[in-house]
C-alpha cells in the first residue's frame, strides 16, 4: 500500500546518546538540576531530545516539498484531537525501547514519565480525532499535506462527578507547558471583522472597524518510519489577557466569555457540542479566524515559491472543509482572488470550485451550520456579499440546466428565507466544492436521497463515499503493546503501514495456540483497565467478567439510554432468580456530555445512580457491575478499548455518520454489538455475520415506524421486562431521595422517544443474551476475535487518506531523499 522503494533506516540513537540528550535538555533548556528535576521536568527533557530527533525529518520533507512545487493537500478544521505524543512519536521512530532504557538507567521509569503527559483536548468527538487520524496517515503515506486548526487556551472541559453528576472544569493544558510545539514568532497574519462597504464603480470595498492577529504555532507529527513528518498549525489570537477566569471558574462555563465576544476571546476556548448548533457570534468569529489566517498562510506560501504567481493556485493547491465549520474559506478566497488579486469573478470562482471538497460528518439537521444574516452583515459583510453573489449565478444555473420550480428553487437557495433569513454553511460548501463526500457508505447514500437530496439532481458526480478509517500506530501500537507484538510474531511488522496484512492471520483462525495468546492478552488488559478503575474509582471489577462497553459522547441518538434499560433489566432478572448461573458483567460508559444539554447530564447522573444500587447489592455477588469513568479522551480511550470483549454500538439506524471507536474496538479484538449504522454495514460486510451481534431496526423500518406514528407508549405495555425498568426508573427506584429525579426523562420516553430506544429494546435485550451463550465457550469466543481481527484491514486511516488523495485532493505520495 505504501511505497515499497522507500525503505526508512532509523539512524541509530544509542542509549548512551539519548541519556545524554536527555540530561543536557534538562540542563540548559529547562533549567534544572538532575536532582531537583521533577518528573514533569524529566518529561520535559525528554521530549525536547526526542522532538530533536524527530526535526530532523520534519526539515527535510518540508523542503523537499517545497523544491518539488508538488501539489498540496490544506486540512481546515476547528478540531484536531491529538492525543499525547510522545509515545507515538518514540514508536515512530523506532526509539521507545532506547528510550525506557535511557531512562532507566537515569533512575526513572519511562511510563511513569508519559503519564505526566498532557492530552490536549482540542476537539470533541469523533471529527477531531478523525482529523488527528488523517494527519497521522498523511506523515506516515509522504503526502504533502497540512493540517490548519485553532490552538485553543481551553480545550474539552474536564468532567468530573459529583454526586452523579456532571462537572465540567476548565482545562488549562497550556499551562503546563506545550514542548511539543515551536512558536513561530514570524508568522503572524491581520484578521479583521465588522465594518462596512462601498462601492468604486463596480468594485466593492470592504473597510473594516476590528483587527485582530493571528499567531502561527507549529505541531509536528511524525510519520511512522519514514523521514517524513507533517505539520499541524494552530492559531492563537494575540490580545490581552482581559478574560475573567474567576467566573469561568465558578461554573458559568460559557457564560463567562459569551457574554462578551469580544475578539480577544477568538482562540480562548473549544466550544463544546458536536451534535447540536448554536448561533454564537464568538463561534462565527472562530471559524472565520481560522480560515483567514489559514488562506492568508497558504497563498503567501504558494506566491514565495511560485514566483508570485496566482494563477496556478487551483493547480497546486486542494484544501479540504472539514464539515462546515471552516465553510467561510469559500468566500475568503473569493474575496481574496476578486478584491485583493484583481481575478475576474468567474475565473477566480472556477479556481475556488477546484481547489476545495467538502466532508460531511451528520445529517441531524440541529447539526446543520446556518447563520442569521444580520449577525453575518454585522461580522463579516464583505463575505455576506460575496454569498449573495454565489447564490445569484448558482440560483440562474438551477433555473436554466435543472429546474425553474419555485420549490426546488427555494430549497437548494444558500439563503434560507422565514422570520430570520440566514445563510446555509452546509449549502455554500456543496456549491462552492468540487466534491463533497459522507464517511460510510449508509451515511453517503442517505446524504443524496436525504439532507442533500436536491443537491445530487444538480450535480450528481459531485457526491462521494470515503469511509473513515483509525491509525492503527495509535490504536493498537500505543494502546494495545501486547497484541502488536503478537501480530509481529505471526505477519511481521508490516501491518502497522499496511493493515490489509492483517488477513495473513486467517491461516491462524480455529489454531489453539494463537487463539490462547489471544485471550491471555485480553486477560492482562483487562487487568490493566480494572487496576484503573480501583484506583481511580476504588470500585473491584472481575476481569473474568465480560467488559462491555459504551465510551463515546452522551447523546440521545447514541442511546446510552437502551444501554441503561438493558442493564436494568438484567439486574431485575438476577435478582428474581439469583441461584441462576449468570455470566458475569462489567458495563463500563463514558463520555462526556454537552454542558448545555440537559437530557444528556441527566443520563450520566442516572448510570450513576444505578451504579451505585447495583455495584452494592450483595445479592448479585458481585457478578453484575456498571461503571462509568469519568473524563473520557483520548489518554483514557487507550486504556479502555483493548480492554474490551464487547462494543456496543447502538445507535439508532440512520443516526450515526460513521463512528470509529466502533474501528477501535474490532482492532483490539472487541465483538460489536450494534446497529445497522453508520460504519458498523461495513464492518459485518468485513467479519461475516457470526462474528459480530447484529440487532434492532433497519433505516427502513425507522422511517417506516415514524410515517406510521411511533407509539412508544405500545413496546413499553407489550414488554414486561422493558416496563419494570422504565418504572423503576419513573419511580424513584435507582433515585430514593428524590424519587421525581427522571420523571422528565421517562415521560419524554413514554410519549416521544424520538430515537426509539423501546422499539429495539427486544432485539437488543435477546441478543445481549446471545452474547452471555457465546462467551461461554472461550475458544470459540477468542477463534471469533481472531476472525473479527483478521478481516478488519480496510479500516486503517491510510486507506482513507489515499482514497482522499487520489479521488479527490489528486496528490501522490512522495518519494523521499535518504
Ligand atoms: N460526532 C459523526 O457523528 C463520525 C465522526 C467522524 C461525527 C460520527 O459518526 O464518525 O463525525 N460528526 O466522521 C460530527 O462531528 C459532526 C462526530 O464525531
Amino acid at each position: 500500500m505504501l511505497d515499497k522503494d522507500f525503505i526508512y533506516e532509523s539512524p541509530k540513537l544509542t542509549v548512551e546518546a539519548l541519556k545524554q540528550a536527555i540530561v543536557s535538555k534538562l540542563v540548559f533548556d529547562i533549567g534544572r538540576s538532575a536532582q531537583e528535576a521533577t518528573t514533569r521536568d524529566w518529561l520535559n527533557a525528554t521530549v525536547y531530545a526526542v522532538r530533536d530527533f524527530v526535526a530532523e525529518g520534519w526539515i527535510q520533507t518540508v523542503n523537499q516539498f517545497r523544491e518539488e512545487k508538488t501539489r498540496r493537500v490544506y486540512y481546515l478544521s476547528m478540531e484536531f484531537l491529538m492525543g499525547r505524543v510522545l509515545s507515538n512519536a518514540m514508536l515512530s521512530e523506532g526509539v521507545y525501547d532506547t528510550a525506557k532504557q535511557a531512562l532507566s538507567e537515569l533512575g526513572l521509569v519511562l511510563e511513569d514519565i508519559l503519564e505526566k503527559e498532557a492530552d490536549p483536548g482540542l476537539g470533541n468527538g469523533g471529527l477531531g480525532r478523525l482529523a488527528a487520524c488523517f494527519m497521522d496517515s498523511i506523515a506516515t503515506c509522504n503526502l504533502p499535506g497540512m493540517g490548519y486548526g485553532i490552538r485553543y487556551e481551553y480545550g474539552m472541559f474536564k468532567q468530573t462527578i459529583e454526586d452523579g453528576s456532571q462537572v465540567e472544569k476548565p482545562d488549562a493544558w497550556i499551562a503546563k507547558g506545550a514542548p511539543w510545539e515551536f512558536t513561530r514568532a514570524s508568522k503572524r497574519y491581520r484578521v479583521r471583522f465588522g465594518g462596512n462597504l462601498h462601492f468604486e464603480g463596480e468594485k466593492c470595498i470592504w473597510t473594516p472597524s476590528e483587527e485582530i492577529t493571528a499567531l502561527a504555532y507549529d505541531n509536528i507529527v511524525p510519520g511512522y518510519e519514514t523521514k517524513s513528518a507533517a505539520t499541524l498549525r494552530l492559531w492563537t489570537a494575540n490580545a490581552g489577557d482581559i478574560f475573567n477566569l474567576a467566573n469561568f471558574n465558578k461554573g458559568d462555563y460559557f457564560g463567562a466569555i459569551e457574554e462578551r465576544s469580544s475578539i480577544e476571546n477568538v482562540s480562548r476556548v473549544l466550544y463544546p457540542d458536536d451534535s447540536t448548533w448554536a448561533g454564537r457570534e464568538l463561534r462565527l468569529r472562530q471559524e472565520y479566524f481560522l480560515v483567514s489566517a489559514s488562506l492568508q498562510d497558504i497563498i503567501k506560501r504558494h506566491k514565495k515559491f511560485h514566483g508570485g504567481k496566482i494563477a496556478n493556485l487551483a493547480d497546486k493547491v486542494a484544501i479540504h472543509l472539514n464539515d462546515t465549520h471552516p465553510a467561510l474559506a469559500i468566500p475568503e478566497l473569493m474575496h481574496i482572488l476578486v478584491d485583493q488579486e484583481g481575478i475576474s469573478w468567474k475565473k477566480a470562482w472556477d479556481m475556488t470550485r477546484r481547489i476545495f471538497s467538502y466532508t460531511c460528518h451528520t445529517l441531524m439537521s440541529e447539526a446543520l451550520e446556518t447563520w442569521p444574516i444580520e449577525l453575518m452583515a454585522k461580522v463579516l459583510p464583505r463575505h455576506l456579499q460575496m454569498i449573495y453573489e454565489i447564490n445569484a449565478e448558482f440560483l440562474e444555473y438551477v433555473r436554466t440546466y435543472v429546474s425553474a420550480d419555485v420549490d426546488f428553487i427555494r430549497r437548494v437557495s444558500l439563503i434560507e428565507e422565514g422570520n430570520q433569513r440566514k445563510v446555509r454553511m452546509g449549502w455554500l460548501s456543496v456549491v462552492g466544492s468540487h466534491k463533497v463526500n459522507g464517511v460510510a457508505e449508509i451515511h453517503s447514500d442517505l446524504m443524496v436521497s436525504s439532507t442533500f437530496a436536491d443537491f445530487a439532481k444538480i450535480y450528481p458526480e459531485r457526491f462521494t463515499n470515503v469511509t473513515n478509517g483509525v491509525t492503527p500506530r495509535r490504536w493498537i501500537g500505543v494502546a494495545n503493546p501486547k497484541l502488536a507484538a503478537l501480530f509481529d510474531k505471526y505477519i511481521g511488522t508490516e501491518w502497522r503501514k499496511d493493515l490489509s496484512q492483517l488477513s495473513l492471520l486467517k491461516p491462524y483462525i480455529g489454531k489453539p495456540e494463537i487463539i490462547g495468546e489471544l485471550a491471555k492478552i485480553k486477560f492482562a488488559n483487562k487487568k490493566r483497565l480494572a487496576r484503573y478503575v480501583k484506583n481511580t474509582l476504588d470500585i473491584e471489577i472481575n476481569p473474568n467478567a465480560i467488559f462491555d462497553v459504551q465510551v463515546k459522547r452522551i447523546h440521545e441518538y447514541k442511546r446510552q439510554i437502551l444501554n441503561v434499560l438493558q442493564i436494568i433489566s438484567r439486574y431485575n432478572q438476577m435478582i428474581a432468580n439469583p441461584e441462576k448461573n449468570w455470566q458475569s458483567r462489567v458495563f463500563i460508559l463514558a463520555g462526556k456530555a454537552a454542558s448545555a444539554y440537559y437530557t444528556a447530564k441527566q443520563t450520566i447522573r442516572l448510570i450513576n445512580d444505578i451504579a451505585e444500587v447495583i455495584n452494592n447489592d450483595e445479592r448479585l455477588k458481585g457478578r453484575l457491575k456498571v461503571v462509568f469513568i469519568p473524563n473520557y479522551s483520548v489518554s483514557i480511550a487507550e486504556i479502555i478499548i483493548p480492554a474490551a470483549d464487547i462494543s456496543e454500538q447502538i445507535s439508532l439506524a440512520g443516526t450515526e455518520a460513521s463512528g470509529t471507536s466502533n474501528m477501535k474496538f474490532a482492532l483490539n479484538g472487541a465483538l460489536t454489538l450494534g446497529t445497522l449504522d453508520g460504519a458498523n454495514v461495513e464492518i459485518l460486510e468485513n467479519v461475516g455475520e457470526d462474528n459480530i451481534f447484529i440487532f434492532g431496526n433497519t433505516v427502513e423500518q425507522v422511517e417506516e415506524l415514524r410515517r406510521n406514528g411511533y407509539s412508544p407508549v405500545t413496546f413499553y405495555q407489550q414488554d414486561e421486562e422493558l416496563r419494570q425498568a422504565v418504572d423503576q426508573i419513573a419511580l424513584g427506584h435507582f433515585s430514593p431521595k428524590e424519587p421525581t429525579r427522571y420523571q422528565g426523562l421517562i415521560d419524554s420516553l413514554r410519549n416521544y422517544d424520538y430515537y426509539q430506544s423501546f422499539a429495539d429494546f427486544r432485539s437488543y435485550a435477546d441478543m445481549q443474551a446471545k452474547v452471555d451463550e457465546k462467551y461461554q465457550d472461550q475458544a470459540a469466543w477468542f477463534n471469533s476475535t481472531l476472525e473479527n481481527i483478521a478481516n478488519m484491514g480496510f479500516f486503517s486511516s491510510d486507506r482513507t487518506i489515499l482514497e482522499y488523495a487520489e479521488r479527490i485532493w489528486k496528490i501522490k505520495p512522495l518519494k523521499l531523499e535518504n
